[in-house]
């Protein structure tokens, strides 16, 4: 035996004893490997009809599309169960729930014993990345959850390719999951992120439960590109083609509800398509990124799939996402109507015949008829925008990195921040206002620094550091803008069209990354000239051309109070350069 066949060999084995160790935990019925072929998936999928799991949708509207109803308790994420046990309390931050790493496994144990009697345990090997990336990286998730198993298929690459990949890597991301009996008061999401392991209980919900998703892709990962010099990213990324073929690339990150992956597939209005641009789609919520040989930020999106929220979706907002969903989807949580066919608030005029939970859908109980946020998980190549250079294994170059929030007051369409330190505190200082999807009050502004409060498997204050660290000499970063679509006038309306239409600002940025226009200097930044921004076709009041293209001192002022406040509760670990940006902006604010 060669040296290289031994050593991938004993590669596997420590897969498989660690498989073996996890069986005689969790003691199930059968272990299945799955190796990710069709006919694996469509047994899967047998079977979960089978057993309820599933509900065939309509076959002539859509093909091979299934239902699935999670337990009503377990819908979204659980903030408040998820931890990062790091050995030191500190490198968690005061952004995340923390315990000792020790105290974790205790529990996590106990939870899991025998937790798969009478149950298949399966062997999910995935591949976050094109498989042949040296940007991919790879995780092994074994959970008790076909579900979970048809989900990690369609956003990862996952089975028998990543299986071979983890063979030549050796390293991987450990996960293991169990639904156990979906008991609030027994469920966590623990992350390990010194050992690349993510332990979660109790929960079917997709962020919870596809570990490869916000576990890997982003809590674990994040603290494996602080110590390996890249970004792990809460970004969608987005191709621009100008009518001189000349494509483009911009990351953007938004808190939730925000409208990411309608961004992600923007269709521009009439003339730009008639001139020849051109929107591709390469992820809609996640971005991996590092430097290139040029200088330059290369990412990738780690995921293969879109696990978007359904309500809202409509053939005005996306009709990119609604093509995607013709076929082959799985939809989890939203109501059907009366011949079977997915449905969702905002989707169309109909009245869907059954709610969210299975129940006649009673139209006067004023009670939406799809959970809020149900969801949708489909394969990204089905979205006729999406790019072939998502598959590209040096990944695609960045030229501009948004920011963006919901803010109803202050914050203008679009501003430029001044360099990258500067782009840095605008990502750091970002909120967004919370919305009746959310939980809690409505209206009321949360910071959510680079959209990864949830997110960041760090401490922010070491995080902001590192996104500083990327300014060297060599470096051609990314030009760093902030958007806000959600201004509103005093009369309580929405002052900018939004949806295609911001195209036009996408524009504004591509003139700005190119040097063909200067701007307006302000302490917050560069604001666009509105002659730079093509506006044509779009009618604005004057209230809406001096809210999105002003700025108000006094309003500012108040806002960078707040922001220094902000970065104060980090303590003494957030770093100087970042606090002297913030009190110099507060300096020329007056
Ligand atoms: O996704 C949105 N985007 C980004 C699109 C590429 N939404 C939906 C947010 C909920 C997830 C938006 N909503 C956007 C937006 O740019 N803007 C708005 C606010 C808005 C809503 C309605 C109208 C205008 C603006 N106008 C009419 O309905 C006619
Ligand atoms: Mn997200």
């Amino acid at each position: 035996m060669t040296d290289i066949a031994q050593n991938s060999q004993s590669k596997l084995e420590a897969l498989n004893q660690w498989v073996l160790e996890v069986a005689r935990l969790t003691r199930p019925d059968r272990i299945h490997w799955c190796d990710g072929s069709d006919a694996e998936n469509e047994a899967l999928i047998q079977a979960m009809q089978a057993d309820g799991t599933l509900i065939k949708l309509n076959e002539d509207t859509h093909p091979n599309s299934y239902l699935h109803r999670s337990h009503p308790d377990d819908v979204a994420r659980v903030e408040h169960l998820t931890f990062v046990c790091t050995t030191n309390r500190d490198d968690a931050g005061p952004n995340n729930h923390w315990m000792a790493p020790e105290l974790a496994r205790q529990q996590m144990d106990s939870l899991f014993e025998g937790c798969m009697e009478g149950r298949t345990m399966y062997v999910v090997p995935y591949c976050m990345g094109p498989i042949d990336s040296p940007l991919s990286r790879c995780g092994v998730e074994i959970t008790d959850s076909a579900y979970v198993v048809a989900n990690m298929r369609i956003m990862t690459r996952m089975g028998a390719p990543a299986l071979a990949r983890i063979e030549r890597d050796g390293s991987y991301v450990k996960g293991l999951h169990s639904t156990g009996d979906l008991n609030p008061d027994r469920r966590f999401i623990m992350h390990f992120p010194e050992e690349l392991e993510i332990q979660s209980f109790g929960s079917g919900y997709g962020g919870n439960a596809l570990l490869g998703k916000k576990c890997h892709a982003l809590r674990i990962a994040s603290h494996q590109a602080q110590s390996e010099g890249w970004l792990a990213e809460h970004m969608l990324i987005l191709g621009i083609e100008n009518p001189k073929g000349d494509k483009h690339y911009i990351a953007a990150a938004f808190p939730s509800a925000c409208g990411k992956t309608n961004l992600a597939m923007l269709i521009p209005p009439e003339g730009y398509v008639r001139d020849g641009w051109k929107i591709t789609t390469i992820g809609d919520d996640i971005c991996w990124m590092r430097p290139g040989a040029d200088g330059r930020l290369y990412a990738i999106n780690p995921e293969a799939g879109f696990f978007g929220v359904a309500p809202g979706t409509s053939e005005k907002s996306n009709p990119n996402a609604l093509a995607s969903l013709q076929r082959d989807a799985i939809f989890t949580n939203v109501a059907v109507t009366d011949d079977n066919q997915p449905w969702w608030e905002g989707l169309d005029k109909r009245v869907p015949a059954i709610d969210w939970r299975g129940n006649v859908y009673d139209f006067n109980a004023g009670k939406p008829a799809a959970h809020p946020n149900s969801r949708f998980t489909v394969s990204a190549k089905q979205c006729p925008s999406y790019s072939p250079m998502a598959e590209d294994p040096q990944g695609v170059p960045i030229s501009a990195i948004v920011f963006g929030g919901r803010r109803a007051s202050l914050v203008p369409l679009v501003f430029e921040a001044r360099d990258w330190t500067h782009g840095v505190l605008v990502g750091a200082a970002m909120g967004s206002e919370t919305t009746a999807a959310a939980t809690g009050a409505v209206g009321v502004m949360r910071r959510d620094p680079m959209a990864m409060k949830p997110f960041c498997g760090y401490n922010f204050a070491d995080y902001f550091a590192h996104w500083l660290s990327f300014d060297q000499a060599n470096a051609k970063l990314p030009k760093v803008f902030h958007v806000n679509w959600f201004r509103k006038g005093d009369a309580g309306d929405f002052l900018w069209p939004g949806f295609g239409d911001n195209m036009r600002v996408l524009e504004w940025m591509l003139k700005r990354v190119a040097g063909e226009v200067d701007s307006q200097e302000t302490p917050i930044g560069h604001l666009p000239k509105i002659e730079d921004v093509n506006l044509e076709g779009v009618e604005l009041s004057q209230e809406a051309r001096e809210k999105l293209f002003g700025y108000d001192r006094e309003g500012w002022r108040h806002e960078f109070a707040s922001i220094g406040e902000y970065l104060d509760e980090y303590g003494p670990r957030m770093p100087e350069a970042l606090k002297d940006e913030q009190k110099a902006t507060a300096r020329s604010l007056g």
